[in-house]
């Protein structure tokens, strides 16, 4: 209601705020008021981009009350709160999305179409939110999606980058990056709350004060900027139940009281102003590979400081005894962007709340939680001592004594062994002097979980193996999962509407339901309408490329899709090496070319701008596309394509159409893996090593409805201990050999052998992720794939199987996981 420490007088303000009616009449009737009056045009004067956020301001409208009614339980229930902290949310698009979600897609449709408005073209406008970079961010924005649908109360806390991830473009075919304006067209989503900002402090110096007796320290910082929340809504599946998103913008203060910046000298305070209002700026567009960034740092405190005051302020009712926030709240840190978090709390409890420093380490130590997302060491991030000391003093501080808490811990249980101290000590001393966040998060969280069953086994074998010796118990796995409302009932609505048909409705909140599909795979009939399916969505992926200016796809093609982040361990380049080998092949006649499915190799993936073998292996890989798609002998047998911008609207085009999926990491190096999810459950068969979620995709969906290939991660660990030599495979294997000379002679540079000479180089000499030592085995297994190819109806049978048993893979399961495992949260009724 709309009347707390108010006295309205007037009956509309006494009445609870209701959404409008249900029907095409009342949607179309509050459209055309938005677009008149919050967009200021009449309907024959509106431009599509009007109609776009008119249309959005209707959703809105009807999810509202809803939002008003959760949020006010949150501060009376005494429910647990599940507060995810990620520097990250790749949400997509979100019209589609809420009106999925408020069952109102036939509703706005039929609605627009009386207004003579075809409900696609408006739909093609969205710009999608690109704030983050990859398969880490899109699992923040699965995860409260599923959140939402079981009906968990959930803050969402993250930064709203004024640009995300860069649009990605190609000259020549080379990476060029373009700034992503996604506000520019306005962005109705979100709700911008500048009364309820947040003072956000950094630098300056910390000094002990004598308060009442008790001897206590404050930060006196140097500069601050104000954290304003922009409040977006999460709406549950079918369920009425609203969450929200809290992402912040940093702006500058009034008083903005900068050290050097004269408050005289007007060019000089808006510099300031900009200095501020960088810290929300951008997104870092690097993916596994932290900068070490100053900027970086303001970002990460930024948003935590803001979350961490917001709960507290703001959420937990007035005069809350702090000693229950364990009750009332978790802090999930979504890796370690947010680690800062953890000193932070203890800095609010101990120096502004006044707690005692071991009464307040208990109650930290319950409210954090710790999800690690790598296994590569360059990804681990680490702080300097000198920066973070610089920015947060007040935190080094207390990271110290946390560390000196912790190593006295260590001592106690495994005596003064000094090697291990230096090797589990928060603060690591070389090369540089620095903080190691992912220790602290482990030492600070109630719960470490990797994100994949071989995952966190490596973790706890490997990366924190002391760690897991010391807290057998605090060590957990969470498989990741993908939300199937966005990634198989709206990508795919011809597929989903096949399976409501057979198995009902229920499947999109209960996906283990699929396996009703299985003793479908046996009916004849029901594999032709299946395969009907892929056919539609092969052709309106092609309509989807032709339409942004892209080549179209080939009938009867093979769609063998290749779509994550462009990186070396991702190994795009032994997919290159099977697409020159097989071509090849055909041209100098060694493959007889029957024996080869006609192919779409379909490549989709963004290289961190500052990675420069990862934009080489993209220059490649449209050379190669070029020089193939053009060369009449291997016409209508292979194509490479490679649209640009790879995002999650056009993965949603592409991941119903795909037939065949790769997932060809270097074992022991993926994570996870989320892709690999959303291609198995939408009937591509996987092409994979062990690594990631790939093991429990293949242990689910059986070893017959998926190509296995390459080293095991102990083979890899065993070759690589013995001394790896990637040039004695190129040696021994002729067709590798073929391929590579093939690369290094220029054929696919214009004759130029300098041009991939480095990518080249690196292949036979360093070879970090050994896509040389893997090539064999792959190429054995894309033959298998051919053979399995060459019986559609046995191939169609194994789509469906990796259909059925891909239900463990809903991000709603990973939610209970967490519930359970974790968080110790229960959804609300
Ligand atoms: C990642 C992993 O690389 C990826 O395997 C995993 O699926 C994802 C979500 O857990 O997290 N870690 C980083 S860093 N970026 C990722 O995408």
């Amino acid at each position: 209601d709309n009347t707390s420490e108010l006295r309205p007088t007037h009956p509309l303000a006494l009445a609870p705020v209701v959404a409008p009616a249900a029907s095409v009449d009342g949607f179309a009737k509050q459209f055309l008021q938005n677009l008149n009056f919050d967009q200021g045009v009449t309907l024959s004067s509106s431009d599509v981009n009007d109609q776009y956020l008119a249309l959005a301001y209707t959703v809105r409208d009807y999810l509202m009350a809803r939002w008003f009614d959760d949020r006010a339980k949150q501060k009376t229930q005494q429910a647990k709160t599940v507060c995810y902290l990620s520097a990250e949310y790749l949400l997509g698009r979100q019209l589609d999305n809420n009106l999925l979600a408020a069952r109102l897609t036939d509703i706005a449709t039929e609605a627009l179409a009386q207004c003579g408005i075809d409900i696609d073209a408006v739909r093609a406008v969205e710009i999608e939110p690109g704030l983050g970079n990859g398969g880490l961010g899109r699992l923040a924005a699965c995860f409260i999606d599923s959140l939402a649908t079981m009906s968990v109360p959930t803050i969402g806390y993250g930064i709203r980058y004024e640009y995300g991830i860069f649009r990605q473009a190609f000259a020549d075919g080379q990476q060029v990056e373009q700034p992503d304006a996604w506000l520019r067209m306005g962005s109705p989503w979100d709700f911008a709350h500048p009364e309820a900002a947040q003072t956000i402090s950094f630098a300056g110096h910390t000094e002990t004060y004598d308060d009442e007796g008790v001897e206590r320290t404050r930060w006196v910082p140097e500069w601050n900027v104000l954290a304003v929340p922009y409040n977006m809504m999460v709406p549950g599946y079918h369920n009425g139940r609203v969450n929200t998103l809290r992402l912040w913008r940093a702006v500058a203060t009034n008083a903005f009281d900068l050290h050097t910046f004269n408050s005289g000298d007007y060019v000089e305070s808006v510099r300031a102003q900009t200095f501020a209002e960088n810290i929300s700026k951008v997104l870092y567009p690097e993916d596994s590979t932290p900068q070490g960034k100053e900027l970086r740092l303001q970002q990460q405190y930024f948003f935590v400081a803001a979350s961490i005051a917001d709960f507290i302020d703001n959420v937990l009712p007035d005069d809350f005894d702090l000693e229950g926030l364990p009750e009332r709240v978790i802090f999930q840190l979504n890796d370690t962007h947010p680690v800062i978090g953890v000193p932070e709390l203890m800095r609010v409890l101990v120096d502004e709340k006044k707690l005692e420093w071991d009464a307040a380490w208990a109650i930290t130590q319950k409210c954090f939680a710790y999800t690690c997302h790598t296994l590569l060491p360059e990804a681990l991030e680490v702080w300097s001592v000198d920066l973070l000391g610089r920015l947060l003093p007040r935190h080094l501080e207390i990271i110290y004594r946390i560390n000196d808490a912790f190593l006295l811990q260590v001592r106690e249980q495994f005596g003064d062994d000094e090697l291990l101290i230096r090797n589990m000590s928060i603060i690591g001393e070389h090369p540089y002097r620095s903080v190691r966040m992912a220790y602290l998060a482990t030492v600070a969280g109630s719960k470490v979980n990797g994100v994949a069953e071989l995952h966190s086994q490596l973790l706890r074998d490997n990366v924190l193996k002391d760690f897991a010796t010391m807290w057998p118990d605090k060590f957990t796995n969470v498989t990741n999962g993908v939300t199937p409302r966005r990634f198989l009932r709206l990508a795919n609505p011809d597929l989903s509407a096949l399976i409501t048909e057979a198995l009902g409705a229920g499947w999109t909140v209960d996906l283990e339901r699929l396996r009703g599909l299985e003793a479908l795979a046996d009916d004849a009939d029901f594999r032709e309408r299946f395969a009907a399916v892929k056919a539609a969505n092969k052709r309106r992926l092609s309509r989807v490329l032709e339409a942004r200016g892209d080549t179209p796809l080939d009938d009867g093609h093979m769609l063998d899709v290749m779509i994550k982040r462009l990186h070396e361990y991702k190994r795009q380049t032994l997919k290159v090496l099977h697409i020159v080998s097989t071509y090849e092949g055909i041209v100098s006649g060694r493959l007889d070319v029957d024996d080869v499915q006609a192919r779409t190799f379909l490549f989709g993936a963004k290289a961190a701008p500052g990675y420069g073998m990862a934009k080489r292996i993209i220059h490649l890989i449209n050379a190669v596309g070029e020089v193939v798609s053009a060369d009449e002998r291997v016409q209508g047998k292979l194509k490479v394509l490679y649209p640009a911008n790879y995002n999650v609207t056009l993965a949603e085009s592409i991941i119903p159409a795909a037939d065949l999926s790769e997932q060809i990491s270097l074992a022991g190096k993926e994570a996870s893996g989320t892709g690999n999810m959303k291609l198995a459950l939408n009937g591509a068969l996987t092409i994979g090593t062990d690594d990631g979620a790939n093991v429990e995709i293949r242990k689910l969906v059986g070893d017959d409805n998926f190509f296995l290939f390459g080293m095991s991660e102990p083979e890899v660990e065993a070759l690589w201990a013995e001394g790896y030599r990637p040039s004695d495979f190129y040696q021994q294997d002729d067709d590798l050999r073929r391929a590579i000379d093939l690369i290094a002679s220029g054929a696919f540079s214009g004759g130029d052998r300098t041009v991939f000479e480095p990518l080249v180089s690196n292949l036979l000499y360093d070879d970090r992720f050994m896509a040389l030592a893997d090539f064999r085995s792959y190429l054995d297994a894309q033959d298998r794939v051919d053979a399995a190819y060459a019986d559609q109806d046995a191939w169609v049978r194994a789509a469906i199987l990796n259909v059925a048993r891909s239900g463990y893979f809903s991000s709603d399961r990973a939610m209970r996981d967490y519930l359970d495992r974790i968080w110790h949260a229960a959804p609300v009724s």
